[in-house]
């Protein structure tokens, strides 16, 4: 038998089977597909850009490993993302960094660059269905410091205020020339390794600073801001912190930006979803995996990631967040990095469309707590991965574990390659 007709065959066991509990597993797949994660481009080459060739990752952010084969130029990193969204079912789109632009070989500042800078970058993403999203960089600059946008130095956040506001006016751009909005997500890593007695200075700062950015109206981008607990060398003190974030994301009516490595180690993200949601019209994901800090180990289909899908999806919330995926694991090939957190995405998002929910909706209002809980418990056996390969094999993609040879395969072909 062939591949295709073994998924099928599967596949149409597992239609009946959830069908049994009330649950149209072609309807999960039809809306599987409307979902575009967002794949991050710093994965292709452990957050260097392409600002200045060996530049030091700044920022309390680290990307640790030395596996051959990063990308050393944006069209290796186009290739790279290329193939790993071949392997990667569906439509996606793309999340750019300031300091990924299409410069030359110049020397363009952070307050200098311009929507012609990502040019090159657009007219790819057109040539490739992809949609883009934007990231201003404050990190790997002699200006970051431990200090940006909240800095005491006026001339310090100015600089960073306008590099931020021309971030945003790129994002416009992508936004208008694609078709489709581009999410614009703002994080710094504005901090202090030690205790600090300023903080409420630092956060007015940082607060008139976010007022100045986001006066200007741009009608192509969506705007996110990111929180974070704490940086390595900033462990004391981090500005831009979950509350104030929140609070301002509220109060302007823009998105939080919720990364999961970005919270107290045993903190989950899934249960801020349902509250986030009720005060702000979209909210924005940096799916991650944090090991004992935010380590940005590659994701996998764990609990988090599960609990996370199936908060959004209950919350009847997939259009109302923004995907995207944000880990750096350079110990491990970096396409397959891409690739395995995609699908565990995915895979996640997947179990949470087929969940008997009605049926565990119904024990819960009735107080059948016992039944909820068995069935919550029997949901996870059923065979959500007969559904996700068909979805694979729908979309052209290999399924299963078949990707893993293509990986190898690009590995010898052309990763080997780059010395
Ligand atoms: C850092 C934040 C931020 C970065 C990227 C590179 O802790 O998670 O999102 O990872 O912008
Ligand atoms: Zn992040």
């Amino acid at each position: 038998m062939s591949t295709e007709a073994k998924v099928k065959k599967a596949y149409d066991e597992a239609v009946a089977r959830y069908a049994e509990l009330g649950v149209d597993a072609a309807k999960a797949v039809e809306a599987l597909q409307q979902v575009s994660l967002s794949l991050h481009c710093w994965q292709t080459d452990d957050v260097s850009g392409f600002e200045n060739a060996g530049g030091q990752l700044t920022g309390g952010i680290q990307a640790t490993g030395s596996y051959p084969g990063k990308a050393r130029n944006i069209g290796e990193v186009k290739s790279d993302i290329e193939k790993a969204a071949s392997l990667i079912p569906g439509r996606h789109r793309v999340s750019l960094h300031a300091i990924y632009g299409d410069f030359g070989g110049q020397k363009v500042d952070r307050d200098q660059i311009e929507p012609k800078h990502f040019q090159s970058w657009i007219d790819w993403a057109k040539e490739n269905g992809l949609k883009l999203d934007f990231n201003s960089t404050s990190f790997s600059h002699p200006k970051s410091g431990d200090m940006t946008l909240a800095h005491r130095d006026r001339d310090v956040r100015e600089f960073w205020i306008e590099h931020t506001i021309r971030s945003r006016r790129i994002a416009d751009e992508m936004g208008k020339q694609l078709g489709a909005k581009a999410c614009h997500n703002l994080w710094v890593h504005d901090g202090s390794k030690d205790i600090t007695v300023d903080r409420y200075l630092y956060r007015s700062n940082l607060k008139t600073s976010l007022d100045k950015i986001f006066a200007v109206k741009l009608p192509n981008v969506k705007d996110a801001v990111e929180s974070k607990l704490f940086g390595t060398g900033l462990e004391s003190f981090t500005v831009g912190s979950h509350e104030f974030y929140m609070g301002y994301a509220v109060q302007n009516g823009i998105m939080a930006t919720l990364d999961m490595g970005h919270f107290h180690p045993t903190e989950e993200t899934y249960d801020k979803i349902s509250s986030l949601l009720l005060y702000t019209p979209e909210i924005m994901l940096h799916v991650s995996r944090p090991v004992r800090w935010d380590s940005d180990h590659v994701v996998i289909l764990n609990d988090s990631v599960l609990q996370l899908a199936q908060e959004i999806v209950r919350a009847d919330a997939l259009s109302r967040t923004n995907i995207g995926l944000d880990y750096f694991d350079a110990s491990i090939n970096r396409i397959g990095a891409y690739v395995i957190g995609s699908r565990a995405t995915q895979k996640a998002l997947l179990q949470a469309l087929l969940e008997p929910i009605a049926l565990l909706r119904q024990y819960e209002a009735n107080g059948q707590n016992f039944e909820r809980l068995a069935l919550l418990e029997e949901a996870k056996a059923l065979s959500w991965s007969a559904v996700y390969d068909y979805f694979c094999v729908k979309n052209g993609a290999l399924p299963a574990e078949e990707y893993i040879k293509e990986i190898q395969r690009y590995e010898k072909d052309v990763l080997s390659k780059r010395s």
